[in-house]
């Protein structure tokens, strides 16, 4: 889906986000890229691999992570976001903290991804506003360290229709403008491989809430799980799960997603160019 957001070039297919870590811990990089040189020019690998953006965090939040300091998470991703901007790539900071998006927003990131929706810091919503920048609102319920716990739903799909809807009218009175916005059902966060199936089956469900659909499966734990070796019951290594992602790719863009966040690039840049000349060749008829 081709959208509209402040500050954002608008592209006639579904968009693709990179993803650097810069943390010791993530799931499936964790370490490669701390040291800010090594982050940058991953960065800048990942543009010239057909990244329309790159998304660049400093705190892991994988199932059972622990909190860094807002100093540390600073120390690791302003450097990052200043010299990749200045490079001419668009940036996005993917933070929980508003003193975090502030600064990488002056540092030249063009949007704000926050994978609790601006639930975990309550000045997050008043910085966004300010900024005017576009902002990931993504269904969360709780931090890292206990988010398995609440994995509990009646109808997950309409479970998290339903919290989404409550944070874009939270964030709507605090002062953010309704195309700031960007949703994402926000897998593996407080949910099971079921649920995230559940979600993905039905991202209509959520692009009918009306704005900008991201969508973030990249080597997540179901995409090992549904690979898991049939034998041993061993799941899929992190890092052998790209094929996999780019065929989500694939099915979230036809879905009418408007991104989708990778770790591996490459593919998943070439399979939302075979969707769109698709979809322009079913339209022409
Ligand atoms: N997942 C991770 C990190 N950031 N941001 C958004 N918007 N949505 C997500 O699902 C999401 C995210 C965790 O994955 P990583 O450790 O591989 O970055």
């Amino acid at each position: 889906m081709s959208s509209s957001l402040p500050g954002l070039p608008t592209l006639d297919r579904c968009a693709v986000m990179g993803v650097v870590n810069v943390t010791p811990d993530s799931f499936s990089d964790g370490g490669m890229w701390l040291d800010p040189a090594k982050a940058v020019a991953h960065g800048l690998d990942l543009t010239a691999r057909g990244a329309d953006l790159v998304d660049v965090g400093g705190e892991s939040t994988r199932p059972g992570a622990q909190r860094v300091t807002e100093e540390e998470e600073l120390r690791r991703v302003i450097p990052v976001v200043r010299e990749l901007a200045a490079a001419g790539v668009t940036v996005s900071v993917d933070t929980m903290r508003a003193a975090v998006a502030e600064q990488a927003v002056a540092a030249g990131a063009r949007l704000v991804n926050d994978v609790s929706g601006g639930l975990a810091d309550p000045a997050m919503a008043e910085v966004v506003a300010a900024t005017g920048a576009p902002f990931v609102v993504m269904h969360w319920r709780g931090q890292s360290a206990d988010m398995d716990s609440l994995a509990v739903y009646g109808d997950v799909v309409a479970d998290v229709v339903a919290e989404l809807t409550d944070r874009m009218t939270a964030l709507l009175a605090a002062g953010v403008k309704e195309e700031q916005l960007i949703l994402d059902p926000g897998l593996g966060f407080a949910k099971t491989s079921e649920h995230n199936w559940a979600l993905l089956g039905r991202l209509d469900a959520l692009t009918a809430l009306g704005r900008p659909v991201l969508v973030a499966a990249s080597r997540k734990r179901f995409l090992g799980t549904l690979l898991a070796n049939p034998e041993t019951g061993e799941l899929r290594p992190a890092r052998q799960r790209d094929d996999a992602t780019a065929a989500v790719s694939v099915l979230s863009a036809r879905a009418g997603a408007w991104a989708v966040r990778v770790h591996d690039v490459a593919g998943t840049a070439d399979a939302v160019r075979v969707v769109a000349a698709w979809q322009r060749a079913a339209q022409r008829g």
